[in-house]
């Protein structure tokens, strides 16, 4: 593709207009790995401080405006404050993560434990979790669990799945008018042995029992290498039990670096998948998430870029030239197939989102319109004291 047509150009920048990608409030705190945390200067201090930066990156991007929460890394006295304070910024409150991954019970499980007493302190949290949401007005309960066993024999693998099914099901009944229930899996860690939700299919077969608002999360990280998540997408979308996603690069595991990074070829294939089926509107339910966290990076400026970097991605995905693959597909033409796809993904689309942004009344070059904007170095000194927001490994 060398020349992009007026009205194509008009359909991808309308369809970029509409993108929404929620950024996540952890992103903004310090993080690392089980061997060292490096602090940063200027990270938030709590919610409200992680809502500021959250709408930041928004004021810059124009398609990141709501953050999904942690509970309880961002519990507050008063969420509907909160979700004022939100409002005020230019954003909402978006997906309310469960935690039941960080506290001593856990050792041998949440909602799977052998452990009638604390099977039902998981439960009770995932039902604070659907008050979190009454009072933020989100609609959507995001559940990943730590569960599962290190060791042969340790557990009964069937009698954790009824465990599961059993604890899904309170938090789906508890569920009112249009929240959902997003279920997500990982292949492994922290448990090495057994894993309770390791796959999509899984989480599928739960969200089946459970119903209609019952949808999987594909975290990109939590896959095996060479795992081919685009035919997942594809296949949840057919069954249209495809959620949400929790965006983020690996290399190795459940890396978290920042989406498009390691593989942005694997992301315009995820994105391929979504714009065949017409699911990126906002009105068709997905939810665009980052589940990522800046160890080395300065943070806001990281999420801006995976924002930007998702939005490249699906600009290439939106100028495949469907007519001419499909017809390539349909008469067996497998290169002249594979050349529509790879012309869309080495198109250029810098221009084009630049153009978006003018448009928007955006600054064309967001990271270094953030960059220019002195925000960092005003959070630097103000945000001194206190104890800085982080997820606590
Ligand atoms: C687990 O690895 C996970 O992907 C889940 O989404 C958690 O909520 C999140 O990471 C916490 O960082
Ligand atoms: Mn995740």
């Amino acid at each position: 593709m060398t020349e992009i047509d007026p009205t194509t150009r008009r359909r991808v920048l309308d369809a970029l207009r509409e993108q929404r990608i929620e950024t996540p409030s952890w992103a903004y705190g310090n993080s690392g790995t089980r061997f060292k945390v490096f602090a940063q200067e200027g990270v938030p201090r709590d919610p409200f401080e992680k809502v500021a930066d959250a709408a930041t990156v928004h004021r810059f991007t124009g398609v990141a405006p709501t953050v999904a929460l942690h509970i309880p890394w961002d519990r507050v006295d008063d969420y509907a404050a909160l979700a004022g304070y939100a409002r005020e910024q230019g954003i909402e409150l978006g997906t309310i993560n469960a935690n039941v991954f960080q506290d001593d019970d856990y050792k041998l499980g949440s909602v799977t434990n052998p452990d009638p007493v604390v099977r039902r302190k998981a439960i009770g949290h995932l039902l604070e979790c659907v008050d979190v949401m009454d009072a933020t007005g989100s609609w959507d309960l995001k559940l990943w669990f730590s569960d599962g066993t290190n060791y042969p024999g340790q557990d009964s693998a069937r009698e954790r799945q009824d465990r599961l099914a059993e604890a899904l099901r309170q938090a789906y009944d508890r569920l009112t008018g249009r929240q959902r229930l997003l279920l997500e899996y990982k292949l492994f860690e922290p448990a090495f042995y057994l894993t309770d939700v390791p796959d999509w299919g899984t989480a599928y077969a739960h969200c089946v029992e459970l119903g209609e608002r019952a949808q999987v999360v594909i975290d990109t990280g939590h896959h095996a290498p060479g795992t081919n998540i685009e035919f997942i997408v594809a296949f949840l979308l057919r069954a249209g039990r495809l959620g949400a996603f929790d965006f983020n690069s690996r290399f190795y595991a459940d890396d978290d670096l920042m989406v498009g990074s390691a593989d942005p070829f694997q992301l315009f294939r995820i994105m391929h998948e979504i714009v065949q089926a017409d699911a990126l509107r906002p009105s068709y339910g997905i939810a665009f998430m980052l589940d990522q966290c800046h160890n080395i990076e300065p943070k806001v400026q990281a999420v801006i870029r995976s924002v930007l970097n998702v939005q490249e991605a699906t600009a290439k995905a939106l100028l495949v030239d469907m007519p001419a693959l499909t017809a390539a597909q349909r008469a067996g033409d497998v290169l002249e197939a594979n050349a529509v796809l790879m012309d869309a993904y080495n198109t250029d689309v810098r221009p084009l989102l630049r153009e978006l942004r003018e448009e928007m009344d955006l600054d064309p070059d967001p990271v270094a319109a953030y960059k220019r904007s002195g925000y960092l170095e005003r959070v630097r000194t103000e945000r001194v004291g206190g104890e800085q927001a982080g997820w606590g490994a």
